[in-house]
């Protein structure tokens, strides 16, 4: 009797036939003894027999199947629980694959035939997906999350087993950084208020915790000729109708005066008041919002001293952020 076996110490037996243990009583055996994986060819009919035992790989981050995606920094974590037949070892496979932009499939690979380690044994598996890897994915991308593993049988190379997939929606929201720290403008460029290359340098701020240097722009306004714009450019990937905020971070350079006054424009509108900067030891962030009439916008950091302001005037540029609300 099948059910006698299974309840005897010795458990599964490698001669009983596939379609002798393809029943309910023995799928719910199998799934709770893990012993059983290692009984043979049985496993083959296990993949069909107890699909539900296997559970979907998830993005915990995601919130009703929706991914949301600000920026590139850092990961998120794609995990699948622990399950009885997960043994240290196994070769795994975890990919998430969707469109690009021009309609081809791309797939990140997160294991490629990867052993399971212990922890994955115990704790289930997680690997980290780059954020920088999902922005190679466009808005609203459909992006399918798969997990395969071996499965040992009588010591020989078992079955690749593929778990059931899951899907989620890419909701990437327009974020553009510009830092300076390459000691390039980007794709910002000098404005009418800073006329000569003196006027706009790359200062250091020293080097950040990641062991890189950092920089931001100085203008030390020396022309004395840096009314108006001075840093401007025009965005030409933004989405009709949809709200953005601009900021920019910006400090005194030092005490001599004029005081630097400062704003952020968006289509020749003002998006903030005028920042009188006084405190050369204290970061300020200019932050206003807009909502684009089409793709475009012309972005402007605006300086509103009028002062020749040769002697003073002076100040940092860091941090041009652009974000969908
Ligand atoms: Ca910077
Ligand atoms: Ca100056």
């Amino acid at each position: 009797m099948i059910n006698k076996q299974l309840t005897s110490k010795s458990g599964i037996k490698c001669d009983q036939k596939p379609a002798q243990l393809n029943s309910p009583e023995i799928t719910k055996v199998m799934t709770i003894r893990s012993t059983v994986t290692r009984v043979c060819e049985v496993i083959t009919d296990l993949h069909f027999s107890v699909p539900v035992a296997l559970s979907r790989p998830e993005v915990p981050e995601a919130v009703d199947d929706v991914l949301t995606l600000r920026g590139d920094e850092g990961s998120v974590a794609v995990v699948v629980k622990k399950w009885d037949f997960l043994k240290a070892g196994q070769s795994g496979w975890l990919e998430v694959t969707g469109l690009l932009e021009d309609g081809t499939a791309h797939t990140v690979k997160l294991m490629e035939g990867e052993p399971l380690t212990d922890s994955d044994e115990k704790e289930g598996v997680s690997r980290p997906l780059l954020r920088k890897e999902l922005n190679k994915f466009p808005n609203k991308a459909e992006l399918t999350v798969v997990f395969r593993t071996t499965v040992d049988a009588c010591c020989e190379d078992g079955p690749v087993i593929t778990f059931p997939e899951s899907k989620y929606t890419l909701r990437k929201y327009y974020r553009d950084l510009t830092d300076f720290n390459d000691r390039t403008f980007g794709r910002w460029e000098r404005g009418p208020g800073a006329p000569d290359p003196r006027d706009l340098t790359f200062e250091s701020l020293g080097v950040a915790s990641d062991g890189n240097e950092q920089y931001s722009v100085k203008n030390f306004t020396h022309t004395g000729k840096n009314l108006g714009v001075i840093l401007h450019r025009e965005f030409d990937d933004l989405e009709s109708g949809t709200t953005y905020a601009f900021s920019a971070r910006v400090r005194r350079y030092n005490t001599s005066d004029p005081t630097p006054k400062l704003s952020l424009k968006a289509d020749n509108v003002a998006i903030t008041s005028i920042e009188v900067l006084t405190d050369p030891n204290t970061w300020v962030t200019l932050a206003g919002t807009f909502v684009a009439s089409s793709n475009f916008a012309l972005l402007v950091l605006h300086s509103h001293e009028r002062d020749p302001g040769i002697a003073g005037n002076d100040y940092l540029i860091d941090y041009l952020l652009v974000e969908e609300v």
